[in-house]
């Protein structure tokens, strides 16, 4: 029987397991990714591995998120990762080369390959036909010391794209369009493997806008086949020796598909506060905007950016409007300023930023107090852009540009004339200089690794004990986020090396008074409706309810990568078995689970007694052997431990 790319990919990769969707596989990792503001903990996590050189063909460290600098904090960590990075074989992308996502696109990804990184978007290299995974920093750092990355065989989706884009509909439109019909969590356990005549139409950074964006649908990740289209872009990037085909069989099967006609779709916008809350900008209409942010990993490439500035050429921003403008790396950032289109944008009134994540994680330009923000980013998600009260829209980088010149919501063509876009193709060359990405050490003992104050231990979590109890501190909706559970602003995003600091802001945007009540408590447990930690991959949204003391969470659902973090903390992550039980538990409520270590070793349900309402509830903990063992022994790095 024929297979499809991604099983292709795992079967070459495959360490053990059977390739059975939902059963547990281990996959050999070839390549890592790490960013700043996850990396501190990975990098802390490897070093206590004890493992003087990493193991992988090559890992990466970017410095991406954190680049405001307003006290030490940021400076620090980067010193640290900086020579953590050269001292055990690690590759170093300096501040200002760009979002970890873009680079790795253009220097590093490879067809056929894996990428695990910390980090939730990882997936953006599917566009170049790599099965790139996003995972908390303990599971990066477990690969970077030569481990296997453990993950539940997904289904595959095939999603196929028939005919070409209008002008103006573009890859954002069509990632989209997927949310619109899936919803954020209608890829959890499944990976999107696109296929079809309409891959052709796309170039490889379109490609990479819509895998990036397929971590909004809670996907293991996405993939494009690698066809003469990635050739093309391998060969301008001077790597053309780096590309190999790569394409489905014929006859390969698929669990599930999904057909999209890219003629029918049009200029689509997610309104606030979730991308999967999406309808046309016609449709949406004329809202007036205060604020037009254009980069992120989801659009920053040299082709949105070129878009851009054509549209903004010889004419002004609308006075109401603040438009900013963050290029993806220093190679789009070069190129548009060698070929003046970066004059184009300055000239129309933009300001622009450093090749950095920016505003996308709420590192500055937080926009006024209720204002709309329209952006070309992955995430709307209530209160990230820093500013609890304003509305954030996500738009492709066309809309976003028509709307910063007008000052309201703006379909492009009511402003803008397709044919001063329509030659802007990929490059024949990309202008290439790594002079940012920086060797690691040949001989890492000469390394002093440089570490500041505000670097503190992380909590490690105690073996399992035969009695969990404790209160209910806190009861939530549908889709929380990991922004809500740990919120990333510029004001805290310095502390993701201090995990007692960020302790006083867990779950705030939910409920202000919950670390207090939590502290008093000295723990206990949470409940959740569906879809619980959506989102981010930072293992922040688990390490800090650990040092809170949060036992379990019992939620309808999980996403994937925060239920990884949890019990890669040895927090349980209980689902109900009736979802009726969710109504009968309130805040407050005292819950007990008696043997809790037998009745994790005799199956996957449990019993929890809410003591308050005299009633036991019926989880469920479906999990592998190994990961049972690893909640036993309170997390990976006992476990590790236990078995060196
Ligand atoms: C995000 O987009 O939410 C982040 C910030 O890039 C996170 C990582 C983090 O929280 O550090 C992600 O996507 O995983
Ligand atoms: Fe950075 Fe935003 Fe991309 Fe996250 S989604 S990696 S914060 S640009």
């Amino acid at each position: 029987m024929g297979k499809n790319i991604v099983q292709k990919i795992i079967e070459s990769h495959l360490v053990a397991g059977k390739m059975i969707p939902g059963e547990e596989i281990a996959i050999s990792i070839d390549q890592t990714l790490t960013q700043d503001s996850t990396g501190t903990m990975a990098y802390l996590q490897f070093e206590a591995m004890g493992v003087p050189r990493v193991k992988t063909k090559k890992s990466v460290a970017y410095i991406d998120h954190n680049t405001l600098q307003a006290g030490f904090e940021n400076a620090d960590d980067h010193k640290y990762i900086q020579t953590v990075a050269s001292k055990h074989g690690v590759y170093f992308s300096r501040p200002g080369n760009g979002i970890c996502h873009q680079v790795h696109l253009e220097r590093f990804s490879r067809p056929g390959w894996t990428l695990l990184g910390s980090d939730s978007h990882t997936p953006t290299c599917g566009g170049a036909g790599m099965l790139a995974i996003g995972a908390g920093g303990l599971d990066v750092a477990v690969a970077m010391a030569g481990g296997a990355y453990y993950l539940t065989m997904p289904k595959v989706c095939r999603v196929v794209l028939k005919g070409r884009l209008n002008p103006w509909a573009s890859a954002k439109d069509i990632i989209l369009e997927v949310l619109r019909r899936l919803s954020v969590k209608g890829g959890v356990g499944k990976v999107m493997e696109y296929a079809g005549e309409g891959v052709k139409t796309l170039t490889v950074p379109e490609r990479a806008t819509i895998t990036n964006m397929g971590a909004e649908l809670g996907a293991t990740t996405s993939i494009f086949p690698s066809d003469e289209i990635t050739r093309e872009f391998f060969k301008a990037q001077g790597r053309e020796e780096e590309w190999v085909e790569l394409s489905a069989d014929k006859d390969a099967q698929y669990d599930e598909e999904i057909k999209i006609d890219l003629s029918q779709i049009e200029p689509l916008v997610a309104k606030p506060h979730s991308p999967d809350n999406v309808d046309s900008v016609r449709n949406v209409g004329a809202i007036k905007v205060d604020q037009v942010a254009i980069g992120s990993c989801t659009n920053s490439s040299y082709l949105d950016l070129m878009k851009v500035a054509r549209i903004l050429k010889g004419k002004t921003v609308h006075p109401d409007v603040s438009l900013v403008i963050a290029p993806g790396s220093k190679q789009v950032y070069t190129m548009l300023a060698k070929n003046g289109a970066l004059a184009d944008l300055i000239d129309a009134g933009a300001r622009i930023l450093e090749s950095a994540c920016g505003p996308c994680i709420g590192m500055g330009q937080a926009p006024a107090s209720n204002a709309v923000s329209i952006r070309t980013f992955n995430r709307n998600f209530y209160g990230r852009s820093g500013t609890p009260s304003a509305n954030v829209y996500l738009t492709s980088p066309e809309v976003a540009a028509a709307t910063a010149l007008t000052g309201y919501l703006t379909h492009p063509e009511d402003v803008a004339d397709y044919e001063d876009i329509k030659d802007i193709t990929m490059p024949e060359e990309f202008i290439i200089n790594d002079n940012s990405i920086i060797p690691p050490a040949e001989d890492g003992n000469k390394v002093e690794v440089v570490r500041g104050p505000n670097i503190k231990p992380f909590p490690i979590n105690t073996p399992m004990s035969d009695k969990e109890e404790g209160v209910v501190l806190l009861k939530m909706e549908d889709n929380i986020t990991t922004d809500h559970i740990m919120p990333s602003n510029a004001k805290l995003l310095p502390y993701r090396s201090n995990i007692p600091y960020l302790s006083d802001y867990c779950l705030t945007p939910v409920d202000p008074g919950f670390p207090a009540r939590a502290k008093e408590a000295g723990g206990g447990f949470l409940i959740a409706g569906h879809n619980y930690g959506q989102g981010s991959s930072r293992e922040h949204a688990a390490l800090v309810p650990l040092y809170l003391g949060i036992k379990g969470v019992i939620a309808k659902s999980f996403a994937r990568i925060h239920m990884a973090n949890l019990i890669n903390s040895g927090i349980l992550p209980l689902t109900f078995v009736n979802e009726e039980d969710y109504d009968d538990i309130d805040q407050d409520d005292k819950l007990v689970i008696e043997d809790a270590v037998s009745q994790i070793k005799a199956g996957d349900k449990l019993i929890v007694r809410n003591v308050t309402k005299n009633k036991d509830i019926e989880v469920m903990l479906s999990l592998s052997p190994r990961l049972k063992e690893i909640i036993l022994a309170g997390g990976l790095l006992n476990y590790t431990k236990m078995n060196a």
